[in-house]
């Protein structure tokens, strides 16, 4: 295990000059994300939420602790077997490294160093520990080591101590040695952190000055918001907005080297840098974002004020091709995400994004630019740190979570969701504020309705409406009675469709059904 320790601590520090990616438990851990099935990443993101990432972390390191343990004793009885263990561990972390979109070959140095030391320091332990080495080994390790012990241990041993020969522990070593090892896998994973640092974008983020938009958003009415505590505020602060990615560490883009490329079926290539894009009319406009995970009753939802420049605008300019109905759109962390033309072209507000809520982008949202397209969910339409845009067909291409299943075409489904009273919750009997907030983004709520226990439906009071793409709040004051109560909600869109009674979970495109809370009214 010390050795495993050694191997993560060399591994990191080797990782802080070759970069990020090469991290091995990283490694491992995004490739673990992109084979996980799809009823498994649902069970994750129902039940870590948006810690399912530290969860995948925390599973991987114990797998690594236990497989540390039995290579260990592997590698007491026989070190050959030991250290295939090792070999083994190389491979996993290695391929793992490499095999992700956006790995370079640099990206195996880590594994192969953390591996390499951690090699040394099994042979050192297990000698140590009692392992009979093969006689190069072992002549090897005295040699090496013999000097730097004698050096270590002259005082306290004063030559008088036993001998120890070919095969018998020696405790005093294996304690020093062990030390020696816990010291430098602590030390080269400090260090390590600290050199990682390096690529972190924060700093340039701190310096970009946003232009002020061409096309401000209008004011949100006075009466967009109630005064009801527990309820979802209006605009959603960047630190509680969900952050949904495949990612287990950030990708840091700079602007200072950003480009955005749009090719294939287009009249001509563009390409454009962040001084390009700042440069152009910017548009300001909220707009709520959907995940397709989202449960029913969930939060992975947020809304905010953006500043982008029109993605519509820009397709113009490289001339789309007749019969391109898709845009794919490719992303620094090697994600692809598919989303229609027509919904890029109808007039909606589909951003190249740049700002949110008043700032740059937040690293975890898209830093330097990400695309935000109105009314489709996130996986069809939300690339963060968008970095190519290729006018292809739907037939010819399809993206990441189309390729696991999920729906080529998914447009956000209407959704209301009961904030107040909280499930189970406890409440005096007496006037109650049920309440929440409702979306159905390019289409707008018309109308919410609660019921109790399956009783007749009650308009509720709706907050006033910022736009279409908003979500928007509700409230209804229930005079409850005494007892065990179910509250169910409904919306309906400007459209005039009702959200069905139906349950469906989120795959393949968006869950549906009511969302409901059970209360104790005393
Ligand atoms: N590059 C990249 N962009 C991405 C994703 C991703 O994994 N990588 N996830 C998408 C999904 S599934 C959603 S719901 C939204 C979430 O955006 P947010 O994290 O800013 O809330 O980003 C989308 N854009
Ligand atoms: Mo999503």
């Amino acid at each position: 295990m010390l050795a495993a320790a050694v191997a993560l601590g060399v591994a990191e520090l080797a990782a802080g000059i070759t970069g990020p990616q090469g991290a091995p438990v990283t490694a491992v851990g995004e490739v673990a994300i992109n084979l996980t099935p799809i009823p498994v990443k649902e069970f994750a993101i129902a039940h870590f939420g948006s810690h399912d990432k530290q969860a995948l972390v925390a599973g991987i390191v114990m797998l690594l602790v236990v497989f540390a343990a039995l290579v260990g004793i592997l590698a007491v009885r026989r070190i050959a077997a030991g250290l295939a263990g090792l070999a083994a561990f190389a491979a996993v972390g290695a391929a793992a490294a490499v095999s992700r979109p956006t790995a370079t070959a640099v990206d195996v140095v880590p594994t192969l160093a953390g591996v390499g030391a951690a090699a040394v320091i099994l042979v050192v332990l297990a000698r140590y520990a009692g392992a009979a080495l093969p006689q190069s080994l072992e002549a090897a390790v005295s040699r090496a080591l013999g000097a730097a012990f004698r050096l270590i241990t002259a005082r306290a041993r004063q030559g008088t101590g036993p001998v120890t020969g070919r095969g018998s522990p020696d405790r005093r070593r294996f304690l020093i040695a062990a030390a020696g090892a816990a010291a430098l896998a602590g030390a080269a994973g400090g260090l390590g952190d600290r050199l990682l640092g390096r690529f972190s974008v924060a700093s340039s983020r701190a310096q970009v000055r946003l232009p002020a938009p061409a096309v401000a958003a209008p004011a949100v009415p006075a009466g967009a918001e109630f005064r009801i505590s527990g309820l979802t505020p209006f605009f959603t602060p960047d630190s509680s907005f969900y952050r949904v990615d495949t990612d287990l560490i950030l990708p840091q883009v700079a602007p200072q080297t950003w480009t955005l490329r749009i090719d294939g079926m287009v009249g001509r290539e563009l390409e454009i840098d962040f001084a390009d894009l700042l440069r152009m009319p910017l548009t300001e406009t909220d707009i709520t974002l959907v995940c397709v995970s989202n449960e029913v009753g969930g939060s992975y939802a947020g809304n905010a004020r953006w500043l982008g420049a029109p993605l519509a605008g820009l397709l113009r300019r490289a001339g789309v091709r007749a019969g391109a109905d898709q845009v794919l759109s490719t992303a620094a962390d090697g994600m692809t995400i598919s989303t229609p033309v027509a919904a890029i072209m109808d007039g909606r507000d589909a951003l190249l994004a740049v700002g949110m809520n008043g700032q740059p982008l937040p690293v975890a949202h898209g830093f330097p630019a990400r695309m935000v397209v109105p009314g489709l969910y996130g996986y069809v339409s939300a690339t963060k740190w968008v970095t190519r845009l290729t006018l292809t067909t739907f037939a010819r291409q399809r993206a990441y979570w189309t390729q696991r299943g999920y729906a080529a075409q998914a447009p956000i489904k209407t959704e209301s969701r009961i904030d107040v009273p909280r499930p189970l919750a406890q409440l005096p009997a007496g006037r109650v504020a049920v309440a929440g907030v409702a979306w159905a983004p390019t289409r707008g709520i018309a109308s919410v309705e609660v019921s109790v226990d399956g009783g007749p439906w009650h308009a509720a009071r709706l907050a006033a409406a910022d736009g279409i793409d908003t979500w928007r709040q509700w409230m209804w004051p229930w005079d409850a009675t005494a007892g065990l109560h179910r509250l169910q909600v409904r919306a309906t869109d400007r459209t005039g469709v009702t959200q069905p009674a139906r349950r469906a979970p989120p795959f393949p495109d968006g869950a549906s059904g009511w969302d409901s809370v059970v209360v104790t009214v005393t």
